[in-house]
């Protein structure tokens, strides 16, 4: 992705004050604006989240409810699926490559970095909401080499380690890349739970897959 040096300062505020009004429709028209030269993605992530971030930190105060970030979050999980560009036409030889959000209803990180990775020319399954039992019994059923895991709570990014475990035991080889608020706030968090990568944002997941990639070929 190439260079955003636009400041959303100004925008933020505003967004943040559309999403907690609940006002859908100056949320659109802030983020459907142009921001040349910033794409679509580097707005999600230098606009998007931390406008809920900042909303979530209000919730933890008592200065939000919690009916408004959760509506926040779906304007948002809207807003995102309109703005992000449509996938590339041609698909690379790749690892066979899948998201899965763990034991988790925060959907929106794990759609974020799915469609940055359709847009790159990566093709990926989007598993969902998933147990780690069943989790692992996909993998295993769909071959899978890269599997991403999107975890928001810290009680779900603990459970990637016994993911781990059952992936081991089926004797396969597979990455496990892994991402969400619990790996911000402990950044030793990833390696504790034996991942084999983890990444702060989207663009973070597209790297790895190209270094994956290069590796592999
Ligand atoms: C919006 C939100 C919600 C919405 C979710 C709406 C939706 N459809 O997704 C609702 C209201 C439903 C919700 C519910 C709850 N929430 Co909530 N929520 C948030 C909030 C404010 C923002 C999350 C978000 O969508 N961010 C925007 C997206 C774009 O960012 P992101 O998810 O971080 O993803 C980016 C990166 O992290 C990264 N990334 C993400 N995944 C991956 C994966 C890989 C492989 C890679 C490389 C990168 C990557 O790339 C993404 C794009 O940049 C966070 C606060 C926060 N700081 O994260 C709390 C937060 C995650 N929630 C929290 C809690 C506690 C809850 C509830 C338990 C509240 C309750 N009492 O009911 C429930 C639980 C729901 C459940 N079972 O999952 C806590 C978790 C705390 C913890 N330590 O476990 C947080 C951290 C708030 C807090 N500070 O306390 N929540």
């Amino acid at each position: 992705m190439g260079n955003c040096s636009l400041d959303f300062e100004q925008q933020k505020i505003s967004l943040l004050n559309a999403l907690v009004s609940m006002d859908t429709l100056s949320a659109r028209t802030i983020l459907t604006q142009p921001y040349d030269p910033c794409t679509p993605h580097q707005v999600v992530e230098q606009l998007v989240a931390p406008a809920l971030e900042i909303i979530g930190e209000g919730w933890e105060k008592g200065e939000y409810s919690l009916s408004q970030v959760y509506v926040s979050g779906r304007i948002c999980e809207e807003l995102v699926d309109l703005i992000l560009p449509p996938m590339h036409q041609s698909r690379r030889y790749q690892p066979k490559m899948a998201i899965a959000v763990l034991e988790d209803r925060h959907m929106l990180g794990s759609r974020v970095v799915y469609s940055a990775l359709r847009a790159s020319g990566f093709e990926l399954a989007h598993y969902g909401s998933q147990t780690v039992d069943a989790l692992a019994q996909r993998v295993e059923k769909d071959r899978i080499e890269l599997l991403l895991v999107s975890t928001l709570m810290l009680s779900s990014a603990l459970r990637v380690k016994r993911l781990r475990s059952l992936l081991e035991q089926s004797g396969r080889q597979v990455k496990i890349m892994v991402g969400g608020a619990p790996f911000r706030f402990d950044p030793a968090l990833w390696q504790e739970v034996r991942a084999d990568a983890c990444g702060s944002s989207a663009a973070e997941a597209v790297d790895f897959a190209e270094n994956l990639l290069k590796e592999l070929q």
